[in-house]
């Protein structure tokens, strides 16, 4: 527990990491570059209807030929960590086999940037760009993915193990099995609930394996990232809505908390695997590899859930087996995804993680909101980011105070970039990015967020 010692200042621990996040498709662009074969995001950008306006991530910011002003830029900012992801169809364009060098220089020439200005990398292995040629076999469905992975991991770190200390497997399992095979709203687009479920424990056997093989290849920190939230009944009292709120808290969270952190499936989640005609995917040895121990868990959060139940109600496609749940409009205020603004479910969340897992340590991984940004007279005014922010930077501190074990905050994201199937729409930068001239511009929040880390505080 952290006391202020200025009594102007709700400091954080000594050490706290502050910095900012970023995936490799939605910013790097050169996307035949260097040997970059293609991924299930390039095929899914170029089916029609899809993604927003048709776009694509074929130059995205740009970042693939930037990135040394950007890191420049991260200096500036005063960010002192940099999440990234890297391209697995840059470093294994046929998915499995050899190595592509060319890919893994680009990382390489990142990460020593990055250690020149002081800044320290933390690497995510997968954000969603799963190479193409990997889908054709069957995606996420298929268990062999779940090894290539692991083959991804063991060359990654192999190359730049010796710099890099902090090494993430996945980024939100859910959206990629949910999103991606359940609602068909992400990549690679599917819709069949099976698959979902299916996918569901590959990416989490992939979580597993490549656990094993970045410790085999001496990483230092080993880390997963969920995309978590509180769930929580619209009416506490009524039964209906408690079981409600219980299942999507299944789906979304206790899937894949329970395999990692207590070597097993909840029963509820066991049930739709059944039901669904997944659980044959569950081999004997699977939970144990899963269960493999880390070192720190990565907490997305960007909205809470409320939850009721509703006779007859359809299931929520991204939530298979939902059927009679229901979302009631909170009137909370919401950000231009339509997403509602609540700080206190993160610090709820925070504290719920330290109590029903405990012994791991916390970190956010992503956390931010997109607004519509414009230019005038060369800023970017973003009071209502500013205030997203300071709301949810507030309550990491909180939930320190109520006993979390948090090392740090990372916000989402360094640059405005291509937001999935909203593509170049929505804006969640700390920099704004014109995309005409690639020119980027610090936002008002990007020079707030920059005090806070000077300060390693917020001002109450
Ligand atoms: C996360 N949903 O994505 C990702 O990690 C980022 O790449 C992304 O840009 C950021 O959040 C903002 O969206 C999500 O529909 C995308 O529930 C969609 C959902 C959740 C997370």
């Amino acid at each position: 527990v952290e006391e202020a010692t200025d009594a102007h200042l709700l400091r954080f621990p000594e050490g706290f990491r502050w910095g900012a996040s970023t995936a490799s498709y939605q910013i790097e662009g050169a996307a035949q570059a260097d040997g970059r074969s293609p991924s299930i995001w390039d095929t899914f950008a170029r089916t029609p209807g899809m993604v927003f306006g048709g776009h694509t991530g074929d130059v995205a910011c740009d970042h693939y030929h930037r990135f040394a002003d950007d890191v420049g830029l991260m200096d500036d900012l005063g960010l002192r960590t940099y999440r990234f992801s890297v391209a697995w169809p840059r470093i294994k364009p046929d998915g499995g086999g050899p190595v592509n060098p060319r890919g893994l220089d680009f990382y390489d020439r990142l990460v020593d940037a990055l250690l020149e200005r002081g800044i320290e990398p933390m690497a995510t292995l997968y954000h969603w760009d799963l190479p193409q040629v990997l889908e054709d076999r069957g995606g996420w469905t298929n268990r062999d993915t779940a090894y290539a992975f692991a083959e991804l991991a063991a060359a990654t770190v192999a190359r730049l193990g010796d710099r890099v200390p902090t090494w993430g497997t996945l980024n939100e399992p859910w959206c990629s099995a949910f999103l991606g095979y359940a609602s068909g709203a992400h990549a690679p687009g599917r819709r069949d609930p099976r698959a979902a479920f299916e996918a569901a424990h590959h990416l989490l056997l992939a979580h597993g394996a490549g656990v094993a093989a970045l410790r085999a290849g001496g990483a230092r920190e080993v880390s997963l990232t969920l995309n978590l939230t509180r769930v929580t009944p619209q009416d506490p009292a009524d039964p209906h809505d408690v079981a409600a709120a219980t299942l999507i808290d299944g789906l979304q969270n206790r899937i894949f908390l329970d395999p990692v952190f207590k070597g097993g499936y909840p029963d509820d989640m066991r049930a739709l695997f059944d039901r669904f005609g997944a659980s044959g995917v569950i081999n004997d040895g699977d939970l144990a590899t899963i269960a493999a121990p880390i070192d720190l868990l990565g907490v997305n959060y960007y909205q809470p859930s409320v939850v009721a139940a509703q006779v007859g109600a359809a299931a929520n496609p991204n939530y298979p087996g939902s059927e009679g749940i229901v979302y009631p409009d909170q009137n909370t205020p919401v950000t231009a995804m339509d997403w509602p603004v609540d700080p206190t479910g993160l610090g709820d969340l925070l504290v719920r993680l330290s109590v029903d897992y405990p012994g791991t340590p916390l970190i956010v991984t992503e956390n931010g909101a997109s607004y519509v940004d414009t230019v005038v007279d060369g800023r970017v005014s973003d009071p209502a980011r500013i205030g997203y922010l300071d709301g949810h930077v507030r309550a990491v501190h909180d939930a320190i105070r109520r006993g979390a074990d948090m090392r740090g905050y990372i916000a989402w994201s360094l640059l405005d970039n291509f937001e999935w199937a909203y593509g170049y729409d929505k804006r969640f930068g700390l920099v704004y990015v014109d995309y005409a001239t690639q020119a980027r511009l610090p936002k008002d929040s990007a020079l707030w967020f920059r005090e806070v880390i000077r300060r390693n505080g917020l001002t109450p």
